[in-house]
């Protein structure tokens, strides 16, 4: 049995499928071919146990024995160093993972989480602090698209940050908020091409489906 457990939501209405974040975590374990196994908690419901692991009721989290671990940024660097294929072991290399792992989250997720929220809604009102939140994602893609017009991968090669930063674009892209950010569209169409991403995206919307009512 693997000792590696990515526990999920049992079931998510159609909106979120695709996008729930345990799909990093899929990615970046097919990407390392680890070997692991997907548990369910209750959407519905949130146990104690489910806070005892996410103390935000929310998922993923990921088992490693007795270890256990949420936020999925954290959990992409604790796979990064099990694996070549997901993080160089040599510091320098590491360092630039490690940067752009957290510009991933942290500089560009914090803008486009908002922004998506509101696409997500429907919701395309133009109040003035809409038009802030538009104004702070577009300077994000905009330095975006320059580093992503020179290189093919954030790091030397692909790694967790791609995972990362592949992830938040494409839930722009999925509003068609990277129409003016070429760079950044071949970037995510390209890492969206790995047979892993198609694997752990496969999987996800599988794994939601089996759940729905017959
Ligand atoms: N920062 C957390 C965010 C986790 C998160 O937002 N999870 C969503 C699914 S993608 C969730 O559980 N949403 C349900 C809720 O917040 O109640 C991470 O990256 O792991």
């Amino acid at each position: 049995m693997a000792d590696l457990i990515l526990t999920t939501y049992d079931w998510v209405p159609e909106l979120p499928r695709g996008s729930v974040r345990d799909l990093r975590i899929r990615w970046a374990l097919e990407e390392a071919g680890l070997p692991y196994r997907v548990e369910s908690t209750s959407f519905n419901e949130r146990t104690p146990e489910h806070f005892a692991h996410q103390p935000f009721g929310q998922v993923p989290w990921l088992t490693d024995g007795d270890l256990s671990m949420f936020e999925s940024g954290a959990i992409l660097l604790y796979l990064g160093q099990q694996s070549e294929a997901l993080m160089p072991s040599d510091p320098r290399g590491r360092s630039e993972v490690m940067e752009w792992l957290f510009a991933a989250l942290n500089s560009v997720e914090m803008a486009s989480l908002p922004w998506s929220i509101f696409m997500f809604a429907g919701d395309t009102t133009e109040t003035p602090g809409r038009k802030r939140l538009d104004q702070f994602l577009k300077a994000r893609l905009r330095h975006m698209e320059a580093v992503l017009a020179g290189r093919e991968w954030l790091a030397r090669t692909f790694s967790v940050a791609d995972i990362a930063m592949a992830d938040v674009l494409r839930l722009v892209d999925r509003f068609d908020g990277l129409a003016a950010y070429p760079a950044c569209r071949e970037y995510v169409a390209r890492a969206t091409a790995r047979p892993s991403f198609v694997k752990a995206h496969a999987d996800q919307m599988a794994h939601f489906a089996a759940a729905d009512p017959a």
